[in-house]
């Protein structure tokens, strides 16, 4: 979605009066929806082998064609923290499908994985105008997928749509769809075909196509509405009151959107319920192939007065690190609704019995379950929530930020800087141009947009957008846990891209040894004690070295700075200082170094700073480093270029 200048649009949307009003949710703790530059929906969450929790979601276009969903490709995000989500980008699209896809029917999809492969089941349009599943296969759960069979793996035939994939504790995999009648197969091993070996049989009795079974949902006789079958179906999926030219037209909740999973022993069906706008209900059951019981609404179509924004809804369920969510979509974001929806989170419970709890639809979704690492490279594409930056494929592989403008901004929520806090930050960016031409900056705030600034970088011509570079600033020690807003700084619109950047933390001291207990010298008799009490008295034990024997000698302030002109560069020079086995050089357009500061690290007495600017006066000072060490800073010198 382009939500360029976000608040002029809404503005603009309002004043002609013909914007589909969604709210952008003022609450600065909003986590929901948990995507925010393109239209995301029918979430797929998976926690995968490697610790991560993947959510892949259907993709609406920004431009609706003919009234109706305009859905090409797929998305792919993950999370270690439930609340910044990392973006992959599209791993899979209906052009994989090609000999077989129609094109604008990419829809609800889920991936599982099995002995080293990802499988990715989606549904698409045939090219015969029906509907069909196919499934794609990867070795990474970020893709790309590609058609493992070059053929659909189920139909095509009518209402063939939204497959969802369990792999129960006996290894059998099933997989579910279906919109209205609901079906289910139970798929071989490979994962790619489905045994054959029984008569699918539907619920009412009539045998249907080998290996599928069907719960007929829309397509049987309910002439006699006072029937078992009719009253068997309702008690699986509800009663349903949905009308049709006066006519009853499924007599189930059940619309379509299946989710199944197991927990604790219970089997779960989950679904889009109650026709147009759906709410999601579900139903549980004592095995995968039921007999369901209809147990209830998990989330209402309105809470308050208010509609998800979205005709359709569609469940993802998963426990992870404890919790428990329910992934769902609404049309909360900008110009959203029921062909631009957004995929939002809140966590359930459940009850003793299995049975879950209701959960409303909220702009606050859910908490972080632990802390970002800032000390390990984070990419910049990982975010809480963001205004105005777009992402795109990264010319060094992954993604990264891009169509950067003045006053964008990126969240990242409960950054852990820990109890030693952050003493410098790196980037990885790039630009057009020159390195004298300046792009602009990169402000580091805690907290809020406004809130203390605790570092900028700025942003110079690196060769080319392809051409990344790492830029840095000291940071003044930054503890605890914060909230981590970058917000850029630019004359210009897509001045400059950003990869992604970490922290470097201040050394930790060394934990003292603790000192030993010395046995006594003199000759008091000892009580003897316990199994040793016979053995002879231990003579004086030598007390481990303590930590403040093993600090070292100072290191010398650093004396004979020179700061030499070469073009747009400086060569700083200096005298070797006693102990020091490494130097900070820093060079800053600040005299007191607060701010747009450089700073490098070197084992020689000499340095080079680039891309300094014309007509600026800079100042430097050098200090030696022994370790966690440091000596006092050389004399300022002030250099104009
Ligand atoms: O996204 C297209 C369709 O809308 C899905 O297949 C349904 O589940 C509903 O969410």
């Amino acid at each position: 979605m382009r939500k360029r200048r976000l608040f002029s649009k809404i503005i603009s949307a309002l004043i002609i009066g013909s914007f589909v009003f969604a709210f952008l949710p003022k609450d600065a703790l909003a986590v929901n929806p948990i995507v925010q530059d393109v239209y995301t929906a029918d979430p797929a969450p998976f926690a995968a082998p490697d610790g991560k929790l993947y959510v892949y979601t259907s993709h609406d276009e920004d431009d609706t064609k003919n009234g109706f969903f305009t859905m090409y490709d797929w998305k792919c995000y993950s999370t270690e923290d439930m609340v910044n989500w990392t973006d992959h980008g599209t791993p899979l699209g209906y052009e994989d499908f090609s000999s077989w896809a129609k094109e604008n029917s990419s829809w609800a999809g889920q991936v599982t994985y099995r002995d080293g492969y990802y499988y990715y089941y989606v549904p698409i349009n045939h090219k015969n105008g029906t509907n069909a599943i196919g499934v794609g296969v990867s070795e990474s759960p970020t893709g790309p997928f590609e058609d493992a069979l070059g053929k659909p793996l189920l139909g095509p035939t009518y209402g063939y749509i939204d497959p969802t994939v369990f792999i129960d504790d006996d290894d059998q995999a099933y997989l579910y769809w279906g919109n209205p009648d609901f079906h289910c197969v139970m798929l071989n091993d490979d994962m790619i075909s489905y045994d054959t070996s029984f008569g699918g049989v539907s619920d009412n009795g009539s045998v249907t196509n080998r290996g599928i079974m069907k719960w007929e949902l829309e397509t049987g006789d309910y002439s006699d509405l006072n029937s078992q079958t009719v009253k068997n179906l309702q008690k699986m999926f509800g009663t349903g009151t949905r009308m049709d030219n006066g006519k009853l037209r499924r007599p189930t909740q059940y619309e379509e959107g299946p989710w199944v999973y197991k927990r604790e022993g219970h089997y779960y069906l989950v679904f889009a319920a109650n026709g147009i706008p759906e709410r999601l209900d579900y139903s549980m059951a004592d095995s995968p192939f039921g007999p369901w019981e209809y147990k209830g609404m998990i989330m209402d179509d309105n809470v308050n007065g208010q509609g998800t924004g979205s005709f359709t809804n569609h469940p993802g369920v998963v426990d992870y690190k404890g919790h428990s969510y329910l992934f769902y979509h609404t049309g909360k974001l900008p110009n959203g609704g029921g062909y631009h929806r957004s995929v939002a989170i809140e966590e359930i419970t459940y009850n003793d019995d299995g049975t879950i709890n209701p959960v409303p639809f909220t702009s606050e979704g859910v908490d972080s379950v632990e802390d970002l690492d800032p000390y390990k490279r984070v990419e910049a594409e990982t975010i809480a929530w963001e205004e105005g930056i777009e992402k795109e494929d990264c010319s060094e592989g992954g993604r990264n930020v891009c169509d950067i403008s003045n006053n964008d901004y990126i969240r990242v929520i409960d950054v852990g800087f820990g109890e030693y806090g952050a003493i410098r930050f790196d980037a990885s960016v790039s630009a057009q141009g020159s390195e004298s031409d300046y792009k602009g900056e990169i402000e580091l705030h805690l907290d809020s947009k406004n809130g203390e600034l605790i570092g900028t970088v700025e942003v110079y011509g690196t060769g080319g957008f392809n051409n990344w570079e790492t830029v840095s600033t000291d940071i003044d020690f930054v503890t605890g846990t914060h909230d981590l807003y970058f917000v850029f700084k630019s004359d210009a619109a897509n001045s400059y891209k950003f990869d992604y950047w970490e922290f470097t933390q201040d050394e930790i001291p060394a934990t003292p040894t603790p000192e030993p207990t010395a046995v006594p010298q003199d000759n008091t008799p000892q009580t003897p004690t316990g199994p040793s009490a016979t053995a002879p008295a231990a003579s004086v034990t030598t007390p481990a070295p303590t930590a403040s024997d093993t600090v070292k000698a100072d290191v010398a302030k650093v004396t004979g700075l020179k700061v030499k002109k070469s073009g747009y560069k400086a060569v700083v020079s200096w005298k070797k200082a006693a102990n020091a086995s490494k130097y900070e050089v820093l060079c800053s357009l600040k005299k007191n170094f607060k701010k747009n500061v450089k700073k490098l690290t070197v084992k020689t007495t000499k340095a080079t700073i680039k891309k300094l600017k014309k007509g600026k006066t800079y100042y430097f000072k050098v200090r030696g480093i022994s370790g966690s060490i440091k000596g006092s800073y050389s004399a300022v010198k002030k250099v104009k270029f």
